[in-house]
Formats: C-alpha cells, structure tokens, sequence
C-alpha cells in the first residue's frame, strides 16, 4: 500500500549537527517498529531516545524556557497562532496519519486534527487572558493582588488513542502560560508525533524560540520513569490507563511535584421514558462504536429505563450490525481496527467473562476473520448489571440494563471506580436537573441529550475518582500550568501587621 499523503509530512531522520531545534541521533541502539493497525504492515522505524539525549533535551527545554518566559503572553499567543494556521495547512494529511497509525476512520482523524486548532485559537485568545484577582487588604494604605507566573518545564506523556490532541490541549496553554515542555507519545503511535515535532521546529524556529515544545521518543522504564521523578519538571500531565497513573501520581508526589491525571472512564448513559429513541441510538452508536471504543469517554454502559428497553435493544441491535468495519482511510468506512492484537485479546476476554456471568450477546461478539485487528462492535444485555461492566476495556462493548427508578440508575452509573464521562437522554426537565445536580452525576463530564463522548475543547476536560481529578484544555485549566504569587504592597509610611498584631 502507498499512502501519498505521508509525502507531504516530514518524517525524515536525524539532521547533521545537533542541537536546539534539531533531531538528535540516538545512543540508546533500539528502536520500534511502527506497524499499522490497517493490515499489521509495517509503515516506520523509530529510533528511541536513551538517557543522555534525555538530558540533553531537558537542557534544550530549560535554555529555551529561560528566554520563552520573558516573551508577553500575547506575543505567545500570536506564535500559537501560526502554529494553528500550520495544522490548518496540513489538516487532512495529519487526519489521515492519524487514522493510518491509530486507526480512527479518516472522519474521526480529521475531527481529531481540528480539536487541535481549536485549542490553538482558544489559547491565543487565552494568552490576553491569564487573570489574576485582587483583594481588598485589611491594612491601611495596602493593596493585594495576585498574579500567575510560568510554573517551568512541563511533561506530557500522551496514549496512543488521541496521538494529536491531547498533547495540543497541553502544549498549547502550556506555551501561552510561558512554560516550556518535553513530550513523550505512546510507542503505538510515535509517528504522529514525530509529524507534529516537524511542524512545530519550524514555526518555533521562525518565532526565534526553539525548544519551547520538544519531543522524545523512549521507553516508558527509562525515558518515563527518569521524567516523571525529575524535579526539573514541576508539572507532569499525563493521559492513560489508571494503573499508569496511579504510577506516576505517586511518583510525582514523592517529590512533591504537580501531576495533572487524565486517567479511564467507565461512562454510561441513562435514557428515561421521555427520551427520543431515535436520539438515544445515534448518541449511543457514536459513543459506544466511535473510535472503535478506544477513548476514554467512550459509552461503556447503556441504562434503559424498562419501557424503553425492547424498542431501543432492537434498534441498537439493527443499527449495529450495518456498521461498515474496515479501513479507517476507506470512504465509508464508520468502525476501524483495535490498535493492536492485544486489545483484541482482551475484547474477546471480555466478552467470554459477560456471557459467563450471564450476559446475552445481542450484537456483534467476534472477532473477524482478515488482516488487521479488526472485531464486531458488541452489545451484551443482561436484567441485572454484570460484574464485567465495572471494569474498562477498550474496545466497543456496550453492556446494557433496564432500571425502573431513576433514583436506582444514578446510583448506579456512579458506581464505578471512574468518574470521567456521563450522560442522560430525557426530554424531562425534572429528570435533567436530577441528573445534574449535587447528588446526581459524580462525574467530571455530565451531559443531557449527548452521548458521553465528543467533548468541545472551551470545557474542563477531566474526571474524578480514579479518572485522576485533573482538568485540562479549556475554562480555567490553565491554572495548572502556572504558579500563583499573592503579592502584598504597602504604599504608606506605617509597618501594620495583619490580624492587628501589635510587636514590640
Ligand atoms: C481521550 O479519549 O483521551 O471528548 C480524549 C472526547 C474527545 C477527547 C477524548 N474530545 O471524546
């Protein structure tokens, strides 16, 4: 297979002379090979980066970080913004990248591309934006204020899943509140972040700030490990499993450092009585079987209330077994390949351990017979919730219920180690509110008449429990990416204390 569009990105090699802005040759004497999750064919080669080109891009990030603070956040901004028009430029070459070493349809890649610009035009916009408040001291002739300076260097470990736009959430409003970062991608999907480097050194280049986003690509034993105890990095953001960051939340609190978690999710949507079924299969189709199940909001639990189950079952069921599997770059095509063989061994796990504990398998359940890690988008229903469904696999398994009271389906949604995504269908405003209010979603994502996947960048992005608690891209997530200073200034001749202290 050739793939024309690779010839537009830049994925060449090292270049002579190493330095700031340069791809440095590795001493490590490994490598990973990149295969495609199309027909397992092999599309790269990746060097890996050892400990001694670890330090000497940390050196690159910590000389560049010295210059990239004193820049004004707009004038960061208007970098950022060239950065965006860059990935306007190359928007469906980068999508189909995306799709070729991930696996995401074209649709999904392209979706995921412009989830990048937006954060990019949101951070420029955000740059003119990095408020701080200001009180009103209980001293005479005193003022307060408080104001947000760059926390340092930070470091972005990224999962194959969203190989572009969580390392986009991160890097660009860690960029525009001065810092400047290291990335370490998934090994599945080093190639996607190897095209973003290039784009990158060159808009950087241009801005005569080379180093401010930076990348390496190494094992997570070596590479990760040393990152995530450096105390050189205050801030480690990390996206993944919630085993990974369990790991590394200990390790950076060991050293007292900042870690923003975006962990699993075990997401569910709750459809009432009022619901439109029409509405409910296509929020759920695209919840449960978008990126063929592989994002951490995907739809994992589907709880219908019992007067809807037959018709909703039946229309999933339907809609289901129409879903065009196959090449992800393929027009058409609406469910790609698992990333790799393993997701497909733990899919059919899974499905064997539900239909063990009682589940019926009303869609789907095998795995197919071709090239590629391709399996059958799956619905198991059972009266009573399986024990299966409380653990996330990622894959396209929708586990569905019927429940009777409302008050017995919120409870259990919220029963999940994960508090990521949630949704509910309803045209009952009671219900909606019920669902939204502080005894109803404990999720860090509640949506009404949405599925629980698809979120815009402008909101919060995170979840809590095991999810991690963090917040990334948009509102006031920026905030992790700064440290706050509370500043006391005394305009007056008199030394007053606080709390009418009167010394001496
Ligand atoms: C992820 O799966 O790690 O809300 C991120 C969504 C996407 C981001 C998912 N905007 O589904």
């Amino acid at each position: 297979m050739s793939y024309d569009f690779l010839d537009t990105l830049d994925l060449g090699g090292p270049q002579e002379g190493a330095g700031i802005g340069t791809w440095l040759t590795t001493t490590s004497g490994e490598s990973v090979t990149v295969n495609t999750p199309i027909d397992g064919s092999v599309i790269g080669e990746v060097k890996l980066a050892s400990l001694t080109e670890y330090e000497q891009v940390v050196a690159a990030a910590q000389e560049a970080f010295i210059k990239w603070r004193e820049v004004p956040a707009p004038a960061r901004g208007e970098v950022i913004r060239k950065l965006g028009e860059a990935f306007r430029a190359k928007k469906g070459e980068l999508g189909a990248l995306i799709s070729l070493e991930m696996g995401k349809i074209r649709a999904e890649g392209e979706g995921e591309v412009q989830e990048c610009i937006d954060i990019f035009d949101f951070a420029v916009g955000l740059s003119r934006q990095l408020y701080g408040l200001t009180m009103h001291s209980e001293r005479p002739k005193h003022r307060m204020y408080e104001q947000w300076h760059p926390i340092g260097l930070v470091g972005i470990i990224t999962a194959f899943n969203f190989p572009m736009a969580v390392w986009a959430w991160n890097a660009a409003i860690a960029a525009v509140c001065g810092d400047a970062m290291i990335w370490k991608p998934s090994l599945k999907t080093p190639l996607c972040a190897i095209a973003i480097q290039k784009i990158v050194d060159e808009v950087f280049a241009e801005a005569g700030h080379p180093g401010v986003m930076t990348t390496i690509v190494g094992k997570d034993a070596d590479v990760g490990e040393t990152m995530i105890n450096d105390k050189r990095l205050p801030l480690i953001s990390a996206t993944g499993s919630c085993r990974m960051g369990r790991h590394v939340g200990t390790a950076v609190a060991q050293r007292l450092g900042r870690s923003l978690l975006e962990l699993g999710g075990n997401n569910a949507i709750i459809v009432d009585e009022s619901a439109d079924p029409e509405m409910v299969v296509r929020g759920a189709l695209f919840g449960a079987v978008g990126t063929a199940g592989q994002r951490c909001t995907s739809t994992r639990r589907l709880m219908l209330h019992r007067s809807m189950f037959d018709e909703v079952v039946e229309r999933m069921a339907k809609a289901y077994a129409t879903v065009p599997i196959g090449d992800p770059l393929a027009e058409g095509t609406l469910m790609g390949p698992l990333i790799d063989e393993d997701s497909v061994k733990q899919y059919s796990a899974a499905i064997e351990t539900a239909v063990a504990q009682g589940g019926t398998v009303v869609a789907g359940g095998n795995v197919l017979d071709r090239p590629g890690t391709y399996v059958e988008p799956t619905i198991i229903a059972s009266e009573t919730r399986l024990e299966i469904s409380h653990h996330e696999t990622f894959a396209p398994i929708l586990y569905i219920t019927p429940w009777d009271r409302l008050e017995d389906a919120i409870a259990d949604q919220n029963d999940a180690d994960q508090g990521l995504s949630s949704a509910i269908f309803t045209n009952n405003i009671r219900n909606a509110e019920r669902f939204l209010c502080a005894s109803g979603s404990d999720c860090g994502i509640a949506n009404v008449n949405i599925g629980t996947s698809g979120a815009e960048i402008g909101g919060a992005f995170g979840g809590e429990k095991d999810t991690g608690g963090g917040r990334e891209a948009g509102s006031d997530s920026w905030k992790a990416y700064m440290r706050r200073q509370t500043c006391t200034i005394n305009y007056g001749s008199e030394l007053p204390l606080a709390q009418g202290i009167s010394f001496g």
